[in-house]
């Protein structure tokens, strides 16, 4: 039941592997029928083929804009074979069919890339290539259709096995790929219009973008998964270059990017160390070293330390790789990993080694999503930190150790699953309590840890003695605030707005704590 394949349109923009494949499709006895400038590749490599201008009757036209939009084009990709009245039509009016479409479309993404004007832009949005592809993939019963070079392969193995033909099943996948290609196609342009609106958000229509990877699993082995990427040039996980290791997983992608959004938020050169999506080391360089910024965020929760990912926001040396060469890690991610470094972390065979080459502007807008039963959540990235709007609102001012400590602290709550306490001390964390149903609890975890990074660094007094305390949301009571000056926090940074508020401000200033509200919330979830 299977019919060889006797006619096919050639219209690429995307000429590589065109020549063998044509060639091969010559061998078999296709009639090659094809637009200007792919007609003219084929020529030149010594092919036989009747211009699709030729075959209508019409030039191609208006620039090209005019070419393969034609009834004994569209036709031939249309007519139902076998069916009687679209036979008759068909003869009627000269229509041979056409029963391979091989297309590939105007860069439009590539040209919106490089920066193109806004004229070159609107020139490269195919109208005819789209056209033809949603013709032949809908008569998929008869029709193969082929988008993109990486395709063709396949398509001749499938020939070769059938006698010339390729099988309903062939033709179905490449018209569920044919469809996804002009869906993407259409969602970059509608994309590139609305940001030429200054009009990004939220968009009218989404689409995950588009498959960079299919994963061994997801969250868990019995979840399939794959990786998407959106084409933003934002220097993170998705843009960056695998130096070397085992493949990235899905926790492993999500824990990468979570460790290198929150370093990059730090002017000051740092490190941050992140499991289960919460970082558990946060630590500022003192003096631009970056190995004692990595030992300071190690030492802040060396136990969950074990089996983390770590991010830099600068160039990550051979000391510093030294060390971490000491410990299992899952993935390191770097704006830059120098050679000594790499020499080093190369005998560490499946640790994943990441670089960036840049650092993402944590103020950049951006988008977020999550899904949800039936539908999609999305929102602008979290793309604020607040620097001047700061109110004291306690007795006590903090003092300027304490105010950038605040601010340090604050920072890495943002990027803490709510509720969020995080104290911290000199430019490093001391005690991180993440993703509680209750804040008074986040405090108390939080609190707890510090006593054990001091237990583990053999000292008695907690760490959290003479810290400063951040929260992602107000507090609701004075209990969570009392737990931190409980445990030895000298000072508060938190949003504010609470019913509550002047109850909170009266407990801290008994406490003798210097408060700040910033009026902005980060939750997290
Ligand atoms: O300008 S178009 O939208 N008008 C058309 O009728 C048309 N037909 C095919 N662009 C059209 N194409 C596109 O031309 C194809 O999608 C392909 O990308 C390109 C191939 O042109 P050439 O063979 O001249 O290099």
């Amino acid at each position: 039941s299977e019919l060889p394949i006797r006619r096919a349109l050639l219209s690429v923009s995307d000429k590589s592997g065109l020549i063998p494949f044509a060639q091969a499709l010559a061998g078999r006895g296709v009639e090659l029928l094809s637009t200007g400038g792919t007609a003219r590749a084929l020529k030149e490599a010594g092919l036989t083929v009747i211009e699709v201008s030729e075959h209508t009757g019409f030039p191609e036209m208006m620039d090209g804009r005019v070419k393969t939009l034609h009834p004994r084009v569209h036709g031939g990709l249309l007519a139902i074979r076998g069916n009687a009245d679209h036979d008759k039509a068909a003869a009627e009016h000269g229509i041979p069919p056409i029963d391979l479409l091989v297309v590939n479309l105007y860069p439009f993404e590539a040209t919106r890339a490089s920066g193109a004007d806004y004229e070159t832009c609107v020139e490269n949005i195919d109208i005819g290539g789209p056209a033809l592809i949603r013709a032949a993939a809908k008569n998929h019963v008869a029709v193969t259709v082929v988008v993109e070079p990486a395709d063709y392969d396949a398509v001749l193995a499938d020939m070769a096995a059938h006698d010339g033909a390729t099988t309903l099943d062939t033709r179905r996948r490449l018209a569920a790929a044919a469809y996804a290609r002009t869906a993407a196609y259409d969602s970059a342009i509608s994309g590139w219009f609305a940001e030429q609106l200054g009009d990004t958000f939220p968009p009218r229509l989404t689409l995950a973008g588009e498959r960079a990877q299919v994963l061994r699993y997801g969250e868990n082995p019995h979840q399939k998964a794959a990786f998407y990427t959106t084409g933003e040039a934002r220097p993170g996980v998705a843009t960056a270059t695998q130096v070397q290791g085992k493949e990235l997983s899905y926790n492993n992608l999500n824990d990468t990017d979570a460790a290198f959004e929150l370093v990059a938020e730090f002017a000051q050169p740092a490190c941050v160390i992140v499991k289960h999506a919460n970082p558990c080391g946060v630590a500022l360089a003192p003096d631009g070293n970056m190995l004692e910024a990595y030992l300071r965020a190690h030492a802040a929760d060396s136990e969950s330390a074990f089996g983390g990912i770590v991010a830099f926001n600068r160039t990550l040396d051979a000391a510093t790789a030294e060390e971490m060469a000491k410990i299992f890690l899952e993935v390191i991610i770097a704006p830059e990993v120098d050679d000594a470094a790499r020499d080093v972390l190369a005998r560490k065979k499946n640790l994943r080694l990441l670089t960036t080459g840049g650092l993402p502007d944590p103020l950049a807008p951006g988008m977020t999503v999550k899904t949800l039963a039936g539908g999609l959540l999305l929102q602008g990235r979290d793309d604020r930190l607040v620097a001047d709007d700061l109110k004291v609102v306690t007795k006590r001012a903090p003092t300027e150790a304490e105010r950038a400590d605040l601010m340090f602290a604050f920072t890495v709550a943002k990027h803490v699953k709510s509720n969020a306490i995080v104290y911290a001390r000199d430019g490093r964390t001391v005690g991180v309590g993440a993703g509680q149903m209750s804040r008074v609890n986040s405090s108390r975890i939080a609190a707890f840890r510090a006593e054990q990074a001091a237990r583990q660094a053999g000292e008695t007094e907690s760490w959290a003695k003479g810290s400063v305390v951040a929260s992602d949301a107000f507090f609701p009571f004075a209990d969570g605030l009392l737990a931190a000056a409980e445990a030895g926090a000298t000072a508060v940074i938190q949003p504010g707005g609470s019913m509550r508020d002047d109850e909170v401000i009266q407990a801290a200033d008994e406490a003798g704590l210097a408060m700040i509200m910033t009026g902005m919330r980060h939750f997290r979830h």
